[in-house]
């Protein structure tokens, strides 16, 4: 059994882009400003809802700590009708083959997403699981990166109805 709609269920489907955070992400806004800036996670998603509705886009977000949760997000999101996905998989970015293999087997296409620049910091965050199958990589804009990053996803959702 496919993990995605049907043919005649797409019909029923409007495509959404779902916004993934990873660990520690809901303390934003909270504590070190200097990496992460001052805006809140509910900051970002209101500033991505109101987008989202500019763009004529259907968004949905989810925050999580644990990797199984996000694992599950990304297995639910075909049959949930989500087309795109924007994610911040915060440490997980440096970690997690298994967050990796679940983004490789819904083959939805995503945008990895940093508010600090992973380059200007140690060394281990220089390296991503997810940056190879990514459709594109936006680190260290702050808040306005998710912003970038949505309007990209919505451009591409464009482009494919019109192809389809
Ligand atoms: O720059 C990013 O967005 C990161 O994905 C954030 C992760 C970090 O491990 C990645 O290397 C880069 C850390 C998220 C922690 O979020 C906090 C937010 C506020 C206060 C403390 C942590």
């Amino acid at each position: 059994m496919g993990l995605g709609p049907t043919p005649s269920q797409r019909f029923l489907f409007m495509a959404s882009i779902l916004v993934l955070n990873g660990p520690n992400l809901n303390l934003l806004g909270t504590r070190e400003p200097g990496h992460y800036g001052r805006t809140t996670l509910a900051g970002i998603e209101e500033r991505l809802r109101g987008l989202a509705g500019e763009l004529g886009q259907i968004i949905s977000f989810q925050q999580s700590n644990a990797e199984h949760v996000l694992i599950d997000a990304i297995h639910q999101a075909p049959s949930q009708g989500v087309a795109f996905i924007l994610f911040n998989p915060a440490a997980f970015t440096h970690t997690s083959v298994a967050l990796r293999d679940a983004l490789a087997a819904v083959a939805i296409p995503f945008i990895e997403v940093h508010l600090s620049n992973v380059h200007a910091r140690e060394p281990f965050r220089r390296h991503s699981y997810f940056s190879d199958l990514a459709a594109g990589v936006i680190s260290g804009l702050g808040a306005l990166g998710y912003e970038l990053a949505l309007r990209a996803a919505a451009d591409r959702l464009a482009k494919d109805n019109t192809q389809n």
